[in-house]
């Protein structure tokens, strides 16, 4: 953040620098004594050193964050922006300044010929122009587009852009020199010399803009969604560096072939269902319905819900046969449900377009799976999933174990939800916004499901009790140290902890962030007298799941050598998505659906590397697969564990790793659903998946 801040700073300053010296430059030919001569020389010099003493600065902050973050966060500033900016001041530097220190000094009046030909060379004016556009061009791609990994044709491109904005100026500098070149004298007054300028600016301008605008109507048509789209025709591929895969090697599968074919060993979306011929052993409905909500505190929402009711419970015992009908009876867009965090079969997963068609108004689909992982777990629609969630299509997920119940005298499903009311945005577990009073025994064993379901992360406290996080994303933690009420815990959109404490002889208070006040969403339990509260102590430790409990220890956790390796570099720049023009958040520099599609085979070892270079954080959500992260800024973590959803903060990387084991077409997508709909997903395919789904308008499926 602060190297972004001091490289936007010092890119924009060395762009105005090297603009002021070109324009001093370009007035040395007009000196009529050689005190003005030499006067202006040495201002310009001044100029030219500062702006190289900022340059050397800048490339230091991008040296002192290679050894802060390491090389991915520089690598695409050193391949672009470091040649781009050091070519024309290397030139500048060795050949022109001290072409510009030795002007002879001729003692006359006025300078002599040589000198003045000297200063009005092309040459230097051009070059600190040249300068001027590279530092330029730095600030704003640090500001608007940070480049990552470019291609040779990006980096023409930038060259060619250089070379077009130098064109107009070249051609008045040029004749500038030809004047002076053949002896004539400059008789140019003030306002001559200022038109001329103006002239010049406004043609380079001119050039400037075209090439903006023909940019922008490229940039609106080419990000258009197509009407119709099938996850086969993705045009870029990677197989992670791994052996080639089906997808590769062309055979039937890429061409129009769409069906599962037993010859050649491919098999469609739709047949991956998992074993459902066993009869469920819980049945639901859920009718996904337009509703009026009243929250605890009086506001209403008009809501999108399942079944009428606000996050509705759907609680089995593991190993249960499961079977959810989802009925839409009047959400026009259509819905669907991902089952989050659960690795059902690819035909459940509930996303439209990939593993089924959205459900339409009047339409129903039925998902059955075994629900073979025990633990915490909510569902969402899936079909424009920003707008769908935010407005209350989602439900909780809860597995017990299957026989001994567990230890618990109470267990609470904290749902955090950001509603949007009339008066802006309120937060709620829930539909509680307001604070909730609990009455609690002491010794009371409490189990705190814990579920983001907004799209910002965010910061939990218990204060008043010593407390464990139990179970990450699902996933048991063995042996969970217990944590002081000064650690704060941290959950990503879409992530959720288990959180058990036992009661103490004073009052307990669960909070979002450090919130004091009553009309945030909270829970006090209290002993005998309601309106205790415990006084609210500053955390001073964050939760780190890097360094807690027993180390997970799987197939991924002892391999060396993956069988693919993807790099996710997360960015952000202005751009178009859809035909629109939005704040972007990149995954390798693009967004959907031009960032590759992941392609391994069943069976793989996968490692996935996240490095977060961005101004956000973003909690990236995997379908169909837990992973296990393996190291975290470079270092191997302490105790590996188990996330669906991994929060990646500005400035960080991690490794993670996961065992392709769950055949079909996975969304891996930020689970800030406001930067998923505008493009931040990607997929991860199996080779020999095929699909006869499509996405776009012409079928209604959308899938963000
Ligand atoms: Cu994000």
């Amino acid at each position: 953040m602060l190297d972004t801040i001091a490289s936007i700073l010092l890119t924009a300053s060395m762009a105005l620098l090297w603009g002021i010296a070109s324009m001093a430059a370009g007035s040395l030919p007009y000196s009529t004594t050689n005190q003005s001569l030499r006067k202006k020389r040495t201002f310009l010099l001044r100029i030219a050193y500062a702006a190289l003493v900022l340059s050397v600065l800048w490339y230091a902050v991008v040296i002192g964050k290679f050894l802060s973050s390491g090389w991915l966060f520089v690598e695409g500033i050193v391949k672009t922006l470091v040649p781009l900016t050091l070519i024309p001041q290397l030139y500048v530097a060795v050949t022109i300044l001290p072409r510009l220190r030795s002007l002879r000094d001729s003692g006359g009046e006025p300078p002599r010929q040589e000198a003045l030909r000297t200063a009005a060379h092309p040459s230097v004016t051009l070059s600190f122009l040249a300068a001027g556009l590279a530092s330029g061009m730095s600030a704003f791609s640090t500001v608007f587009a940070q480049p990552v990994l470019p291609s040779l044709v990006e980096i023409a491109q930038q060259v060619i852009l250089v070379a077009l904005l130098l064109l107009v100026p070249a051609v008045f500098i040029r004749w500038k020199y030809l004047k002076v070149a053949r002896g004539e004298r400059f008789q140019h007054g003030l306002v001559i010399r200022l038109l001329i300028l103006l002239a010049a600016s406004m043609l380079t301008a001119f050039v400037a803009i075209t090439i903006l605008v023909s940019n922008v109507l490229v940039g609106v048509h080419a990000s258009k969604l197509p009407e119709a789209s099938d996850m086969m025709n993705h045009d870029r591929m990677d197989e992670g560096g791994g052996a080639a895969t089906r997808m590769s090697i062309g055979s039937d599968h890429h061409s129009h072939q769409q069906h599962g074919n037993s010859q050649t060993g491919t098999v469609e979306v739709a047949a991956l269902t998992g074993d459902i011929s066993a009869p469920a052993d819980v049945k639901f409905e859920m009718v996904a319905q337009q509703k009026t909500i009243t929250l605890a505190s009086g506001a209403t929402i008009d809501a999108w819900t399942y079944n009428g009711e606000i996050a509705p419970e759907l609680r089995v015992k593991h190993g249960d046969m499961v079977e959810v009908k989802l009925i839409n009876q009047d959400i026009t867009s259509g819905v669907t449900i991902h089952w989050h965090g659960y690795n059902v079969p690819n035909a459940m997963d509930g996303v439209p377009g990939m593993t089924q068609n959205v459900v339409k108004p009047g339409q129903s689909f039925t998902y059955k799976f075994r629900a073979d992982q025990e633990g915490t777990y909510w569902f969402h629609s899936h079909q424009q999933a920003s707008e769908q969630v935010r407005k209350g299509l989602f439900g909780t997920l809860i597995v017990e174990p299957k026989q001994d119940a567990e230890p618990f005298d109470e267990q609470i499903t904290v749902i955090h939800h950001r509603w949007k009311i009339d008066q802006g945005d309120k937060y709620a577990f829930g539909q509680q916004d307001t604070l909730q009073w609990k009455q609690m025994q002491p010794g009371k064993k409490v189990k705190l499901r814990i579920i983001n379901a907004h799209n910002l992360s965010q910061n939990y406290s218990l204060q008043g009790t010593d407390f464990q996080i139990t179970s990450i994303d699902g996933v048991r933690i063995q042996d969970p140290r217990l944590l002081s009420d000064q650690t704060a815990f941290r959950l990503g959109s879409g992530g959720r902890y288990d959180v058990t404490f036992t009661m103490p002889d004073h009052p307990v208070f669960f909070t979002q962030g450090n919130s004091k006040n009553d009309n945030d969403p909270g829970i006090v339990f209290y002993i005998d007298n309601p309106s205790e509260k415990p006084i609210f102590k500053a955390e001073s430790a964050i939760f780190d799941p890097s360094d807690y409990g027993k180390p997970v220890v799987n197939e991924v956790t002892t391999v060396n050598n993956f069988d693919r390796e993807f790099q996710m570099i997360l960015g952000n720049k202005m751009g178009f998505y859809n035909g629109g023009f939005h704040f972007l958040w990149t995954i390798n520099g693009d967004v959907y659906p031009r960032v590759p599609t992941l392609v391994v085979k069943e069976g793989d070892k996968v490692k996935m590397t996240f490095v977060n270079k961005s101004l956000a954080e973003h909690p990236m959500h995997l379908h169909g697969h837990h992973m296990t992260v393996l190291k975290k800024n470079g270092e191997k973590v302490k105790t590996p564990w188990l996330t669906d959803t991994l929060n990646v903060l500005p400035g960080e990387s991690y490794e993670v790793a996961f065992v392709a084991n769950n055949p079909g077409m996975w969304m891996d997508h930020c689970h800030n659903l406001d930067h998923a709909a505008t493009g931040m997903i990607l997929h991860l395919m199996y080779d020999h998946v095929v699909s006869s789904y499509e996405v776009g308008t012409r079928s209604g499926n959308l899938p963000d």
